[in-house]
């Protein structure tokens, strides 16, 4: 049916054009309308959350006008478009990032302000989007700002998750788990009922020969998920492109089925069918780094991925260009090996319901694709067992023989005397039950491959993906550093460095290329400058030490040393080195004379972070730096000169609060192990030093800001498997400063000590795997010198000022347009402002 309103019509039309707000008058007209309607309330119930849902809804509006005219400008451009699959987008909170992205915050602030409220409260009243678990889906957030202000035409695709990740609680020093139910309120979403898919799941493959003798294959049978669109305005920042975010809903297929269950009066497995159809999407698993191959998460994957698949088609089909065009007008970015059945998914709508011959299909669906690569962890890996993609995904897994038979097939040509690669690099790994190496079948299906940073870029190519560089040639394989969006990361987390900034710089340019950040370089001996950058990173201290009196009960000094470390808890991350140092310092303190202990420096050792529920020596981490938190808090001879501080439930939020609050900030993981890590570049923007390994990203920030503005430390990752060699087979004894720790802690200086046995053991006795011990006493000489570098504040504020005038390449912008040029091969869509 056409939908397009007919030609005499129009005028109507165009002469009730909803505008949106245009000033603050115009604003608070919106905010009494939605206060007052929307929600059915008046001015005389009022309070700051039914302000923030009208004020959210008065933005709401604006946007979706925004998106709407970018939605029909690109459709009329009909260039390429580039998609982007993925299982998290961490989100956080949408209203001051909306504010500040179309330039109305000062409108906004003024006409809060009027009708009777903080602008600050109304945007504490906001629940976070938490859609991710860490660092993938944040990043995939960071994305979708950075093409939306760049103007690329860009969809985001995932899953609308009923609970996002859990919320976190800390009862007697451990971590409990509760659930995040967020969706009560959500202003920022447009259900588009009109847009739904079926899904097929199970069934069995129908096999016949058509007139010509070719065979055809068909899945039939199993059972229909409905998967229903929920839209999500995304807005650029200082453009009008408005781009969107596609979360997929699962819900009942209404079919004559369950109509006729209903009839014969069987309600309850009516009712339970629907729920098994809502349940593919109700939870995000809370796993990081770390795969776990349930059938639930299997189906997730595939109904996500086949509904985004099918949309995007379908406006592919709509400009009726043949097939062959498809990857000139589409890109398709798997964000890990999540989305890899996409590849599969093409291949099979290709060749089962379009009729292309294989060859034909599979050259339209390489071309189409792009993997990134997040982890070398071999336990994050994905891999999927062959009976359960039988019996989930018949259809599916013959392609999936049918592509590795065809791979495997070339590599044998190619190295026809190396019987051995074909097992490493087959995409069937032949164990007991078999299994799908999603890596594998994801750098087959696409044609280009990229790490997250140079040093994990280099990794893929020399360890995981070393055969496959064999295979295709080291041009299939790329690096794009990470990025973060500076909007979200500074601007609108560190307001006044932004202003201060701005007025060093002319003006907030540098939020649309932060490479103009090094004009700061001149002003490093400005002293005006410099006495107000110091009283800045001491107000968000102050509001940080607020925080922490108000949920922790404990007083931090502001003038004291903010040491942080905020990230998932994580044996490879090393929050278990960072709290045996903070025992370390505790023990040496106590055992000071008190004119000693005058001349240490002041320390708030801060620590956040999620455990996954199911790991369980994250937990005892966790656990171990509350109970010593709740001794070294107390302890009278120590007073300001050391806290121990866990915050509980972090999140988008609040490292928008701690990360400007930071003067030091700690990125230690083994080294290798971190592919690139973000939070190390959000830091150092904000004005605060790292302590970190030669891991990840944090290379190339040394490289970029100078190692004298770095405190690096620890062992090479060249140099970790010989080191885990001789744990296992030679030699280990535990540095002397670190058994002193262990002491401590077995003799129940910090609670029971059989809770935290399982962390000693894994040095003492099991390996030492992570290399705690090995980097322990230059960990602990790198951190004296930071006491040592911070005494000098002249010269630390130097370090910091310098380090975020070099800071420019981090910015996820330049991250993009690296994937735009090299792999997607798409260009922005010039928008003419009005
Ligand atoms: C993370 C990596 O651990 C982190 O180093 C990187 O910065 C981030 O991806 C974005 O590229 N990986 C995951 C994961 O979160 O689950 O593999």
């Amino acid at each position: 049916v056409e939908a397009s309103i007919p030609e005499p019509q129009r005028a109507a039309w165009l002469k009730h054009q909803v505008g949106g707000f245009k000033d603050k008058d115009g604003f608070e007209s919106e905010v009494v309308r939605h206060v007052e309607t929307t929600l059915a309330r008046s001015m005389f119930n009022c309070d700051e959350s039914a302000a923030y849902s009208a004020a959210a809804l008065a933005f709401r509006d604006r946007l979706i006008l925004e998106w709407n005219r970018t939605q029909q400008r690109q459709t009329y451009a009909d260039s390429k478009r580039v998609y982007y699959l993925s299982l998290e987008f961490l989100m956080g909170r949408a209203l001051d990032n909306a504010m500040l992205n179309i330039g109305q915050k000062d409108v906004a602030r003024a006409g809060l302000a009027e009708l009777g409220f903080r602008i600050e409260d109304v945007i504490e009243q906001e629940h976070d989007a938490a859609l991710g678990n860490g660092g993938l889906g944040r990043l995939a957030a960071c994305f979708l700002d950075s093409l939306a202000s760049l103007n690329y035409p860009a969809w985001g695709y995932g899953l609308r998750y009923r609970y996002g990740i859990f919320k976190q609680e800390i009862i007697d020093g451990y971590q409990v788990e509760v659930p995040d139910y967020w969706l009560d309120f959500n202003p920022w979403e447009f259900p588009r009922h009109d847009i739904a898919v079926d899904i097929q799941f199970y069934g069995n493959v129908v096999k016949s020969t058509d007139e010509s003798g070719k065979t055809i294959a068909t899945w039939e049978g199993g059972e229909t998920v409905k998967a229903v669109a929920y839209d999500m305005p995304i807005p650029g920042y200082a453009t009008s492109t408005t781009n969107n975010l596609r979360l997929w809903s699962s819900k009942a297929a209404s079919g004559e089925f369950d109509f006729q269950k209903f009839n014969s009066g069987e309600y309850e497995s009516s009712v339970a069918d629907q729920q098994r159809a809502e349940t593919i999407s109700a939870v995000l698993y809370p796993n990081d780094n770390l795969d776990r191959g349930k059938e639930l998460r299997l189906k997730q994957q595939y109904f996500w991925v086949a509904a985004s698949l099918y949309d995007i088609i379908r406006r592919f089909k709509k400009s009726k260009r043949p097939w062959e065009e498809f990857p000139d007008q589409v890109a398709i970015q798997l964000n890990d090996t999540h989305p890899t059945l996409a590849i599969v998914e093409l291949q099979r709508i290709l060749t089962d319901l379009e009729g292309l011959e294989w060859d034909e299909a599979w050259n339209i669906v390489t071309n189409t694709f792009g993997y990134t690569n997040h982890t070398v962890l071999p336990e994050a890996l994905e891999k999927w067992s062959v009976p359960l993609i039988q019996h989930l995904l018949p259809r599916h897994l013959q392609i999936i023989y049918d592509i590795n038979l065809e791979f495997l097939q070339t590599v044998e040509r190619q190295f026809p005397n190396d019987r051995d690669i074909l097992g490493r690099v087959s995409i069937i790994e032949e164990t007991q039950p078999k299994m799908i190496r999603m890596a594998h079948l994801a750098i087959v299906g696409s044609h280009k491959v990229n790490g997250v940073a140079e040093l994990h870029s280099d990794l893929i190519k020399t360890t995981i993906f070393k055969d496959f560089v064999e295979v295709f040639g080291p041009d299939k394989f790329t690096n794009v550093t990470n990025g973060i969006t500076p909007r979200r990361w500074l601007h609108q987390a560190n307001p006044r460095l932004s202003g201060l900034i701005a007025a060093k710089t002319g003006g907030h340019e540098f939020l649309s290329d932060l490479t103009l950040l090094n004009k700061l370089e001149l002003h490093v001996d400005d002293k005006a400058f410099r006495k107000e950058w110091a009283e800045i990173k001491y107000a968000n201290k102050v509001r940080l030490a607020k925080h922490i009196k108000a949920t922790n009960g404990v007083t931090v000094n502001p003038s004291s040393l903010f040491d942080v470390q905020v990230k998932r808890i994580h044996e490879y991350k090393r929050q278990q080195m960072n709290i045996f140092g903070a025992i370390h310092r505790y023990l040496s303190l106590k055992a000071m004379t008190p004119e000693e202990r005058k001349k240490q420096q002041p320390r708030v050792s801060i620590f956040g972070g999620k455990a996954a529920p199911g790991y369980w020596m994250a937990k005892q981490i966790i656990h171990l730096i509350n109970n010593v938190g709740a001794v070294v808090n107390n302890d009278k001879d120590i007073g300001d000169l050391l806290k121990v501080i866990f915050i509980e439930d972090y999140n988008v939020s609040k490292a928008e609060m701690i990360i400007p609050a930071s003067d030091l900030s700690e990125h230690i993981s083994t080294a290798g192990t971190e592919a690139s890590g973000t939070s190390n570049m959000k830091f150092v923007l904000n004005g605060g030093l790292i302590i970190g390994t030669c891991d990840g990203a944090n290379i190339e920030i040394t490289r970029e800001i100078g190692e004298n503005n770095i405190f690096l430390f620890g062992n090479l990752a060249e140099d970790v498997e010989d080191l885990r060699h001789t744990h296992t087979y030679g030699k280990h004894t535990v540095d002397p400063d670190l058994a002193r720790v262990f002491e401590a802690i077995e003799s129940g200086t910090f609670g029971n000590q059989e809770d935290f046995a399982g962390m000693i053991t894994a040095v003492r006795e099991h390996g030492d795997y992570y290399l705690v011990s090995d980097d322990f006493r230059s960990y602990l000489e790198t951190h004296a010198l930071v006491d040592e570098a911070y005494r000098d504040q002249e010269g630390w504020i130097t370090k910091c000022i310098t380090s975020v005038a070099r800071m420019g390449f981090f910015s996820s912008d330049r991250c993009i347009n690296e994937y735009a040029e090299e792999i997607w091969n798409v260009e922005p869509l010039k928008v003419d402002d009005e």
